[in-house]
């Protein structure tokens, strides 16, 4: 049997499983798994490298409006290609809507940035920002069936959070249609009545957005998303957990048998709070909410990750520049309340949990693609076609150098931000070719593949979003 192309000779690996064996792939398809493999019209010697189901980052902000004076740092060609280098055969952006929008018009929107300009595929969550009648009870329903079955809701942010009716509300339709919820947690009140008091007191620099959302006011909004989600019998998804007390909350859910599941990002487990304390305003350069907090919530959320109480692990890539169009824009307003929240991390994302995860012994090699890769593609109904080695999947693969030793840095990325937030990070273990659908993307480092050939993805209904007692 000849294939296009077999992938010779390396361990590939799955959730649950390592092995050795060639990869035979036809059609953008995996077409076999075995030793020994016929020939192909390319051989791709593997020998020391591992073979990895392609990254799937289901949490990454692209091209999103962010305010007067703020340009988000990458467009879809950008963004896409910096997930390519990073590992990433797929990522999920938000399709935001704004008050007043409809949301088929959002996604048209979205549509109209993304199609013709990814280098990976691509699926979008929805972001709903105005629950209105018409939202809920006719756009919301119509796009979950056509294949956009998640949903971000936030509980702060102007413009944004819902009240605690609005989520009931959302959630509800959540229930009904089979979509999966994603929220934000935060307390919004708590925030606004910190900021302020700070600003009053003059503390405006950067480090103080830290101050003005501490641990309780994710703590208590997580509490309360649990318990709306009870009230409704809906499974969500809490997004971007920063620490012990968020952890078990969300822990504690589940041992009572509801279905509460939880992501957390590399900025939880590299970051901390200090490092919003850099020289003048350096520090904007780590303004993400939440925040990164401390070593103690670092160790907590390794605990969430090696326990399962996290299933992903997500950038949650917000990418602003740190110039006048990004970070410190707009001028004049230098309080930490202006510092749009966010950071690149689509790039940097898996070096940081391969090697402080697998490399450091942490995790295994299977938790980390489970991490990585199927959980993302389970948990958003793109599996078995994404997110593993199998035959008849999409040959989404990464080939890995898991003695490659680097320091992170600006110089390596290939995004459109002009820093990153783990510059000077030392790492072993680094993805050098990536692989969407059969087609080398990024091949041993280099950009070979074509701005938009990456895919629209429409995907199942989540079989994570089954109510309890459906
Ligand atoms: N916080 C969010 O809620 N979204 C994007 C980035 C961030 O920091
Ligand atoms: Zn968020
Ligand atoms: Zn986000």
């Amino acid at each position: 049997m000849t294939f296009d192309t077999i992938i010779r000779g390396g361990t590939v690996a799955t959730a649950s499983d390592t092995f050795q064996c060639d990869v035979g792939i036809s059609g953008g398809r995996i077409a076999a798994l075995g030793e020994n493999l016929g020939g192909a019209k390319d051989i791709v010697d593997a020998r020391e490298r591992l073979v990895l189901p392609g990254g799937i980052d289901s949490h990454v902000h692209i091209a999103q409006p962010s305010g007067p004076g703020i340009v988000m740092a990458d467009d879809f060609a950008s963004g896409t290609r910096s997930a390519a280098f990073g590992g990433n055969t797929m990522v999920l952006p938000f399709a935001m809507q704004q008050k007043g929008e409809s949301l088929r018009e959002v996604v048209k929107a979205y549509h109209t940035k993304a199609d013709g300009h990814c280098y990976v595929d691509v699926s979008f969550h929805l972001i709903i920002a105005d629950a209105t009648d018409r939202v809920l009870g006719q756009e919301l329903p119509a796009l979950v069936n056509d294949g956009y079955t998640s949903f971000k809701v936030f509980m702060t942010y102007e413009g944004l959070a819902l009240s605690d009716l609005e989520l009931l509300n959302v959630m509800s339709v959540a229930r009904e249609t089979g979509a999966l919820v994603m929220v934000h947690a935060e307390n919004y009140d708590t925030i606004r009545f910190l900021t302020d008091r700070l600003e009053r007191a003059g503390k405006t620099a950067p480090h103080y957005h830290a101050a003005s959302r501490p641990i309780p006011v994710e703590r208590e909004a997580t509490h309360r998303a649990i318990s709306l989600s009870e009230i409704v019998d809906v499974p969500i998804m809490i997004v971007h957990v920063s620490n012990r007390e968020a952890m078990e909350e969300i822990r504690r859910a589940q041992q009572r048998g509801l279905k509460i599941y939880g992501e957390t990002c590399p900025q939880y487990l590299v970051l901390t709070a200090k490092d919003l304390e850099g020289l003048n305003m350096e520090g904007a350069k780590y303004v993400c909410s939440p925040p990164p907090r401390d070593h103690a919530s670092q160790q907590a959320c390794w605990e969430g990750l090696q326990q399962r109480v996290f299933s992903l692990f997500s950038s949650d890539h917000c990418p602003f520049r740190y110039d006048e169009k990004g970070k410190l824009a707009p001028k004049g307003r230098t309080s930490f309340r202006w510092v749009p929240n966010g950071i690149p991390g689509v790039e940097t994302r898996l070096p940081i949990l391969f090697s402080e995860g697998v490399s450091k012994r942490r995790i295994s090699l299977n938790e980390f693609v489970a991490l990585s890769a199927t959980n993302h593609a389970r948990t958003y109904g793109l599996y078995p076609k994404k997110g593993t080695i199998a035959v008849g999947a999409d040959a989404d693969i990464a080939i890995w150098d898991p003695n490659r030793e680097l320091t992170i840095s600006q110089s390596l990325m290939h995004g459109g931000s002009d820093y990153t937030p783990y510059e000077g990070i030392k790492v072993k273990g680094w993805p050098v070719s990536t692989m969407v659908r059969g087609k080398f993307v990024v091949r041993d480092g280099e950009l070979v593949g074509q701005e938009g050939a990456g895919e629209y993805v429409s995907r199942e209904k989540s079989p994570l979003a089954k109510p309890r007692e459906a």
